[in-house]
């Protein structure tokens, strides 16, 4: 069983590498521990490797990553926590991972959350020192393709929190990151922060519909419900509606490249709640519950044809008067419908 007495207060970030570490360690080689680079600063990126027997590039993989954003401390806590789990549960039961592959990065973001450990609570950035700027920072969740430096929610202004960045995947914390999503074909990638309470599917660019829109509904609902049993949170599944859009987001880079990437937003619920920095007594249950959703997406991964095959969509005739909907008015005129 993973020690819950961590979980009851804010640890920074040396604690909880240090945890990360001994979870690695008693994992009788369940787990390995990786540098996946370097932040600007020179940290060292860990990720956290857990490759089950039979494993092969190709076969189901999935990647999680936690805290781009340096004051979604509960994220860090949560990736802790994931890190534990994973490594317990692998460590016990060999069948857990067989065939598959599983890796988890618990800080992609190492220098931006010891500032915002020790500096600035809402930090949100890397560390990057800008050309021709004296404000620091660059978006770690703006700085992917597809569509670097788009229309949503980006900004080309070092001193903005939502700064793109000099080019896509300037950043090397962003390219050790897609170093890990990009070695081997990947099925699932969660992308965790906070706040809001909900799942997103993708894409965060765009509304339009993703071709495999029914199965990442399927998937992302699978996420939400587990998560929500083991609490009873009232977190939602869906798209832009409930989170204004972003472009170049990594969970947009994991789904290009071929697997279906989701954003997390954990606890709270709103700014009422603490916004990014809820109370303490809020990390344990929001640890649990996100390691919930995490693992029912990984059981799909592993088996996907444990989902009931995805229902087709009804077809909608358009009402005469309603010229403008054409062949897809589903999508485009729901107010014709
Ligand atoms: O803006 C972001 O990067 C994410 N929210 S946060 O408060 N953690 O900064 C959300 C990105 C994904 N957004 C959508 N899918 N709409
Ligand atoms: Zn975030």
């Amino acid at each position: 069983m993973v020690d819950k007495s961590f979980y009851t207060r804010w640890r920074d970030y040396d604690d909880r590498m240090a945890r990360v570490q001994a979870a690695v360690s008693s994992s009788r080689g369940a787990c390995k521990l990786e540098v996946a680079g370097e932040s600007i600063e020179g940290r060292p990126i860990y990720v956290v490797r857990l490759t089950g027997a039979g494993y092969s590039s190709g076969k189901p993989r999935v990647v999680v990553d936690f805290q781009l954003h340096a004051r979604e401390w509960i994220v860090g806590m949560a990736g802790v926590f994931a890190v534990e789990s994973a490594c317990e549960l692998a460590a016990s039961d060999s069948n857990w991972m067989a065939g598959m592959e599983l890796m988890i990065m618990p800080t992609v973001n190492p220098d931006g959350t010891i500032y915002s450990e020790i500096e600035d609570r809402m930090w949100r950035k890397n560390m990057r020192v800008n050309r021709g700027s004296s404000c620091k920072g660059v978006d770690l969740n703006r700085n992917w393709d597809p569509d670097w430096k788009g229309r949503y929610g980006t900004s080309s202004n070092a001193c903005s929190d939502t700064f793109v960045g000099a080019a896509a995947f300037s950043e090397p914390e962003t390219l050790a990151l897609k170093k890990v999503l990009d070695e081997s074909p990947t099925d699932l990638h969660l992308d965790v922060h906070s706040y809001t309470e909900v799942i997103l599917r993708p894409w965060s660019h765009t509304n339009t519909d993703h071709p495999r829109r029914s199965e990442i509904d399927q998937v992302g609902n699978l996420m939400l419900d587990a998560l929500n049993a083991v609490h009873g949170a009232g977190y939602r599944y869906g798209g832009n509606e409930l989170l204004s859009p972003a472009s170049g987001v990594c969970p947009d880079y994991g789904t290009y490249i071929g697997g279906l990437g989701y954003t997390f937003e954990l606890r709270p619920d709103s700014n009422w709640g603490g916004g990014f920095a809820p109370p303490e007594s809020e990390i344990l249950p929001t640890a649990e519950e996100t390691w919930a959703g995490i693992s029912a997406g990984i059981k799909w991964a592993k088996d996907p044809t444990s989902l009931p095959p995805a229902p087709t969509p009804p077809t909608v005739t358009c009402p005469s008067y309603c010229w403008a909907c054409f062949s897809d008015c589903r999508q485009k005129c729901s107010w014709c419908r």
